[in-house]
């Protein structure tokens, strides 16, 4: 993936140099730069110092100056039957990791608490007790199909009332603790012994997403009225797969750690490190964690659980966990004995040991930057002199009648760290060789009644978790999706056997089947109500998002080898299911539901758009390729037999074809907006459609804006997408004001992570939206983020970076870097008649205006484009 990193370090530089909105030292910055540049072009270190420092004019900081357990709490709603202290950690603790592990920090004086996660640690799937686990499929109930065409049959002979009593035993296991659900790993505590709160001032933690770091500092009068300055630091690293943890002190201190399990383990200290190990009781997964402390002076003490580091002034911490997780179907597991688990995680504690903190500190900010620093938000913010948690409170106060007001330019602080956030989240949690991102990331503090279990939902969930990595210029974050999808291949094609009958003598062509929810032992059954339990074409859905890494990257190597199996295989098995309806004359899935709510029907929107976009993305890939020549016209007969999109009475778009109006299938407001997915993500639904378009606006209208946190996420795009800037800010005010906590967490409640995801995608769905090689800028920049403002680094579909200026809401100055040769069209107002140069040599570029506000333009790949407007 060499070509998603600059060229060299001086681009990083040069790059700098031409992006927009920085005052003050930056400029200074700036000028050394021109000046010097050429002359210490090979001192790479001073080059990255000016680099960093310029970093330092865009600080995006979560600040507060009190413990977690300190900060007033949001009000519980639905579902929030939490205990305190889990509404604590959810609310006010302070998010590290890096997507192995989860680690999330309370910031406490006496006691620091960090709660642990290892992403793998799940229980349910294959175990002793259920030695015939298939991916919570029952043979009995799907009958190789029979039940799946006998309700087809039903909706054909036009026995709907049947057939949907049918559908309400087309099920899968429940109550499903074979699903199982993600585990705590434990947390790690440490007693600052002989400190007490009250003697403490100047107290600040703070999540540093420049750095990604997290950091809690204060002063300590002791009884003489002595006074020590006490700082901790912590990271989690990639490269390393270690969590990092330094404790510094001007006067000496003795410490207490402890690595509590959260489940049934072995703990033992040996020399300086404790280990933790054992196996989870329901599957027998194993796991191993460890915590090593290195202290400068003063002395370690072993205790039986514990570690005691006596009269020091610093302490470092490098702590890791693994289990014998492996997702390979059907055992899913490494067959690693326990000696072998321990060594693993030895080996990873003695590398980051012999490098030392400085070292790993180093290699964490030279990954994390790597991909963090591509992408910029200007949008008038300044840093706030007050807390998050007060600027948040302050923030929903400001839109009421209250006289709180904050002034504007910390408001769009609050909304450029929510943007910025979603990407640290991402970064912290979806890395090659990991799992993707469950419900909650990779923290999680629960080992029982876990929120939907912290699983993989694929009816709008796991989707969401995957809409900014793209498009915010993260494409190394994508891969852990294509690998789980591949692994849920081999189960689906159990499932497609059982409930749809279908066993290809070519595995290529069978087809997989999986709901809407999975687990890392390829669950694929459906749930246990036909309603939001039977979803066949979510599957399509998150295919689309595994197609996105082709718009997105271009690498076409790795659609041929990796994602075109998977749509092609789909498009096969989807074939083999299809039903004709004379009544409506469409080739329709059968039996359908509409995610989460309303009656089975023959054929919806939902499983419409899905098998629409499914073959329209085939077809294209295929093109591409040129392969499957002799299926084309075949699929392209299909789409055009598929017709999504109806209007119903009140002018709405249909989510179900027999309804009228409104309401008239009984609905209430749902938060789910599947059959709005052709406006978003997809692209059915566009300016070319005006009809369409005006209904989908009917149809949000009438769902309404105030709803969970990820269903404002949804909303955020997809008003985007109307084109209508003000309307998507309105529900990113909404989502601030009901949907985040203080820790900036989006909130269903309780805490789920898509909110944050779908936050920043819908923040970048405003700033530019694509199709391949097919740009628009800016196309629905709110009002209040008109009057100037940049972006850098957003990727467009067909993979070019694109960076912008506007003033007075329109762009004064595009920036266009394309990593492949390619004609790109662009959308911008005042675009015909701007003039475009190649930055390297000033030389002009010639484009072609073909309509309205729209350009095209022939670019090679790696040069660098001005558009000047
Ligand atoms: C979907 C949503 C719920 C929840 C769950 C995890 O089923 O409808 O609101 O987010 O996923």
């Amino acid at each position: 993936m060499n070509h998603l990193y600059p060229r060299r370090l001086e681009n990083l530089l040069i790059l700098y140099l031409f992006s927009f909105g920085k005052f003050g030292l930056l400029f200074l910055a700036c000028l050394f730069e021109i000046f010097f540049l050429k002359s210490i072009s090979h001192h790479p270190k001073i080059m990255w110092k000016i680099y960093l420092s310029s970093q330092a004019q865009n600080v995006l900081r979560m600040w507060y100056n009190k413990p977690s357990t300190k900060i007033p709490l949001k009000n519980r709603r639905f579902f929030d039957n939490r205990t305190l202290d889990n509404l604590i950690w959810q609310q006010n603790t302070l998010p590290i990791g890096n997507s192995y592990l989860g680690a999330s920090i309370f910031g406490e004086i006496s006691t620091e608490r960090v709660t642990f996660n290892e992403k793998t640690l799940w229980n349910g799937g294959p175990s002793k007790k259920r030695p015939n686990y298939i991916g919570g499929n029952i043979k009995s109930v799907g009958q190789n199909g029979k039940l799946f065409r006998l309700i087809q049959n039903l909706f054909k002979e036009g026995k709907d009332q049947e057939a949907a009593e049918k559908c309400q035993t087309l099920l899968g296991e429940f109550p499903n603790d074979s699903l199982g659900s993600f585990q705590c790993f434990g947390e790690l505590q440490f007693d600052f012994l002989n400190t007490f709160e009250k003697n403490i001032f100047g107290y600040e933690r703070y999540l540093d997403l420049n750095t990604a770091t997290v950091h809690v500092k204060y002063n300590y009068k002791n009884e003489n009225g002595d006074v020590s300055r006490i700082e901790r630091e912590f990271f989690a690293t990639y490269p390393e797969k270690v969590v990092c943890i330094k404790f510094t002190s001007t006067s000496k201190m003795t410490i207490e750690g402890r690595f509590v399990s959260s489940h049934d383990a072995k703990t033992s200290v040996k020399a300086n490190q404790i280990t933790v190990e054992g196996e989870l009781e329901d599957n027998q997964m194993k796991f191993n964690g460890k915590m090593v402390a290195l202290i400068k002076d003063g002395k370690v003490k072993m205790e039986a659980k514990s570690l005691k580091l006596i009269d020091t002034t610093e302490v470092v911490f490098f702590i890791s966990a693994a289990t014998d997780y492996n997702n390979s179907y059907p055992l899913y597991r490494t067959g690693e004995s326990s000696n072998d688990l321990n060594k693993r995680v030895q080996n990873i504690i003695d590398n980051a040991v012999l490098k030392g903190y400085e070292k790993v500190k180093m290699s964490h900010l030279t990954d994390y930057q790597s991909i963090f620093d591509r992408v910029e938000l200007n949008i008038g913010q300044t840093v706030p002199q007050i807390p998050t948690n007060e600027l948040l409170s302050k923030y929903k106060k400001h839109f009421t009648n209250s006289s709180e007001k904050v002034s504007s330019s910390q408001l769009r602080y609050l909304e450029v760290l929510l943007f910025q956030y979603g990407r640290y989240l991402d970064i912290s949690s979806s890395r090659i060789g990991t799992l993707p991102p469950n419900l909650q990331g990779v923290w999680n503090d629960k080992v029982e009644l876990v929120p939907w279990a912290s699983d993989y939902h694929i009816n709008v969930n796991l989707q969401m978790n995957y809409w900014p990595t793209f498009v915010t210029n993260m494409a190394e974050c994508g891969p852990p999706l294509l690998d789980y999808i591949e692994s849920i291949r081999e189960p689906g094609r159990v499932a497609a056997l059982i409930y749809t009958g279908i066993n290809s003598t070519d595995k290529e062509k069978n087809g997989f089947m999986a709901h809407h929810r999975s687990n890392p032992f390829g669950w694929t059954a459906p749930g246990q109500k036909f309603t939001f339990g039977w979803s066949p074409t979510s599957l399509l859905w998150i295919l689309h998002n595994v197609f996105e890494i082709f718009l997105y990257t271009n690498n076409v190597s790795l659609l041929r080898d990796r994602i075109y199996p998977l749509l092609r295989e789909e498009a096969f098995y989807f074939e083999k299911l299809f039903v004709y309806d004379e009544k409506n004359n469409r080739t329709i899935t059968s039996p359908s539901s509409s995610p989460e709510h309303g009656p089975p029907t023959n054929g919806n929107t939902y499983e419409q758009t899905n098998i629409w976009q499914h073959f329209t993305n085939t077809l294209m890939a295929a093109k591409i390729l040129n392969v499957d020549n002799e299926h084309h016209s075949r699929w392209q007969k299909l789409i055009d037999s598929f017709k999504p999109i109806e209007i119903g009475l009140d002018g709405q778009i249909k989510e179900w074809y027999s309804e009228k109006g409104l309401r008239s299938m009984g609905d209430v407001k749902h938060r789910h907006m599947s059959h709005l997915l052709g406006l978003f993500p997809y692209n059915l639904i566009n300016d070319e459609t005006k009809e369409w378009m005006k209904a989908a606006i009917i149809s949000m209208n009438d769902r309404g804006d105030e709803t969970t946190g990820w269903g404002m996420g949804q909303r955020i795009n997809s008003w985007a997408r109307t084109g209508d800037g003000d309307r998507a800010f309105k529900l990113i005010q909404y989502l601030l004001k009901n949907g985040i906590y203080s820790n900036l967490w989006d909130t269903h409640p309780p805490f789920q992570i898509d909110g944050n995801f779908g936050a920043t995608s819908g923040i970048a769905e405003m700033l530019i939206q694509s199709t391949f090689n097919k740009i628009k800028i800016l196309p629905a920049l709110p009002k209040v983020w008109m009057k100037n403002g940049s972006f850098k680094g957003l990727v467009a579909k067909g993979n070019i970076v694109v960076s912008c200026k506007w003033q007075n809401g329109k762009a004064t100055e595009i920036r266009l870097e394309p990593r492949f040769d390619a004609e790109i069209e662009i959308k911008c107002k005042g675009i015909d008649g701007a003039i475009v140069s190649d930055e390297d040599n000033g030389r002009k570029v010639d484009f072609k205006v073909i309509g309205n506000e729209k350009i095209v333009i022939k670019v090679v790949a790696n040069c660098v484009y001005l558009i000047k407007i």
